[in-house]
């Protein structure tokens, strides 16, 4: 990957779920030295700071269906128009949050700068909810739908256009825990999902060979959305959503070291960590360990 110049943005997000203390995850990232590491790989790197999120106290909870609708919109267009400047100023933006509604903000701000945005969503869950569909209302869990067209029409025009990627543009690596819905949806829609049962049978390198097949194919950029609960929780326990039966610390350094040798990751994200559930700061440092791998830090 060339060395381009990073852009950290803090993204305190804790809207789209219920589970308090997400919110810190940016200055736990921070705390677990994501910069230092990045400069001693020989990047120049500046961090904006976090992004303001109103505190969940300060306002209503709107529509149980979706919770925090509104609120989440207005936090995810000033997202998308900061990371939008950063990919204009040919900086790499590399965001910390927060809970995975961010990365409609995210992703809104990056796609525009392409013809064909790549994604790779590396998360225990689909996030492929609507409000239709979600058994919860929470916005965390319908960021993928939207980012694919799909959702309530205030989520889906945020940037001002939609869809923000395509189908066959997309994979879903880590998936174990999926609702009725989001199967219906990855069926109609063709997502690829390499589930943890895939995982478990060809093994991850398999899969990243086909996975990076797939995101670079036809597409411009490839974005990368990482949500920490894709580890197995023995490895990442500090998240609002553990699911037993994850990805392995040492596959997810080889599925980072993968991308980072296939040099095609051109925007990247990494969510849903929370240092209140976690123990010592051991999911932030899991975290800073898999950006120090997609930015190129090999073993040897
Ligand atoms: N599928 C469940 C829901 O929609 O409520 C759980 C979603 C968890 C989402 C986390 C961010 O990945
Ligand atoms: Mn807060
Ligand atoms: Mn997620
Ligand atoms: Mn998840």
């Amino acid at each position: 990957m060339e060395k381009k110049p990073i852009t950290i943005i803090g993204m305190p997000m804790d809207l789209g779920q219920g589970r308090r203390g997400v919110d810190m995850g940016p200055s736990a990232i921070r705390y677990a030295s994501a910069q230092r590491l990045l400069e001693q790989l020989g990047y120049e790197v500046e961090d904006i700071g976090d992004l303001p999120v109103p505190s969940p106290e300060s306002i209503q909870i709107g529509e149980p269906k979706l919770k925090y609708l509104s609120a989440i919109r207005q936090v995810c267009e000033h997202l998308a128009d900061t990371v939008s400047s950063v990919v204009e100023r040919k900086r790499f933006p590399l965001v910390f949050g927060g809970d995975h509604s961010m990365s409609i903000g995210t992703i809104a701000g990056v796609s525009r700068h392409y013809e064909n945005l790549g994604l790779i969503w590396f998360d225990a869950h689909g996030d492929l909810n609507t409000g239709e569909t979600s058994p919860s209302g929470n916005i965390h869990g319908m960021s993928l739908a939207v980012s694919l067209g799909t959702g309530h029409t205030d989520l889906v025009r945020i940037g001002g256009y939609f869809p923000k990627v395509r189908p066959e543009h997309t994979v879903i690596i880590g998936a174990r825990e999926l609702d009725p819905g989001e199967r219906t949806l990855i069926k109609e829609m063709g997502i690829k999902v390499f589930t943890m049962h895939e995982i478990d049978r060809i093994g991850m390198a398999r899969v990243m060979e086909e996975a990076i097949s797939i995101v670079s194919r036809g597409t411009d950029g490839v974005h990368l959305s990482l949500d920490l609960d894709g580890l197995d929780p023995k490895d990442a326990p500090g998240v609002g959503t553990p699911v037993p039966g994850g990805i392995t610390y040492r596959e997810s350094h080889l599925a980072m070291e993968m991308l980072a040798e296939a040099g095609i990751i051109t925007s990247a994200e990494f969510v849903e960590v929370n240092p209140i559930l976690d123990r010592e700061n051991q999911t932030a440092k899991v975290a800073v360990a898999l950006i120090g791998s997609v930015f190129g830090m090999k073993i040897l």
